[in-house]
């Protein structure tokens, strides 16, 4: 993997970029079997999500405890570290399986809530919701803006397959009313990430992102992982706090 150079400011302009090569194929392999394995053992029935085929899997890092162990690759901790600086931590992960049986797209949208350990009041903290058994919270907008998502992709992505659609720079315009996401969106010139596989989609949780349904026979698989460039205001916790591998 070729780190790009000025990673921090394109995240920091675009609030997303395009990595190639972040995992090996042996790696990508990897990863396919332990979450195909972790499903077929015990299927958790609040956190996967089945439509007669896997879809979703919400609490990734439960379900497959070897995902977390991720934070410690050399590739993908480096490009976190690149925009959110050597303290960073692993929040939490999930799971998106994209197929023409268990098929889904998504409006426009941004990512508001994050997951913590524990419910705890705390200013600007709201409104909070349980998810899969674990609570919820949208935090206040500046705690968003320094978190960074990789996407890491376990197929070759393509508009149809259905990749992740984004509105570069739409993250800079805080929380987004419905009515001012429509507009931005209606304005705007989105990009279709598409990707191969191995590659990463780094994105800021404040970017519009969208994706459409495939209309290919070829599954779209993604571990997507929330990384902070910090805690939380105590007492508050993420529901994971795990370090990055040092630089
Ligand atoms: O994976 C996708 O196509 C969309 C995922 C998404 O909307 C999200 O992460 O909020």
């Amino acid at each position: 993997m070729q780190l790009p150079p000025d990673l921090a400011d394109v995240v920091r302009r675009d609030g997303c970029a395009i990595v190639e090569a972040v995992l090996t194929d042996d790696e990508v392999n990897s990863l396919r079997a332990l979450i195909e394995e972790a499903i077929a053992a015990q299927p958790e029935k609040e956190s996967v999500r089945d439509r007669g085929g896997v879809y979703a899997i919400r609490n990734l890092t439960d379900v497959v405890p070897g995902v977390r162990q991720l934070r410690l690759h050399a590739n993908l901790s480096r490009l976190v570290a690149a925009v959110l600086g050597p303290g960073a931590l692993l929040g939490r992960g999930l799971f998106f399986d994209k197929t023409a049986e268990s098929n889904w797209g998504i409006f426009w949208h941004q990512d508001l809530s994050i997951a913590v350990r524990r419910r705890e009041q705390v200013d600007g903290f709201r409104p909070w919701s349980v998810k899969a058994g674990i609570p919820h919270v949208q935090p206040p907008p500046e705690i968003l803006d320094r978190m960074l998502t990789v996407r890491l992709h376990l197929d070759d992505c393509s508009e149809a397959n259905g990749a992740l659609r984004v509105i570069p720079g739409s993250h800079r315009s805080a929380r987004l009313s419905l009515p001012e996401t429509e507009r931005l969106q209606q304005n705007s010139k989105p990009i279709t990430c598409e990707i191969g596989r191995g590659g990463a989609v780094l994105m800021k949780p404040l970017l519009l992102h969208s994706s459409h349904k495939t209309v290919s026979d070829t599954r779209r698989r993604v571990v997507h992982l929330e990384f902070a460039a910090g805690p939380l205001p105590e007492p508050l916790e993420w529901y994971h706090a795990d370090p990055i591998a040092p630089s």
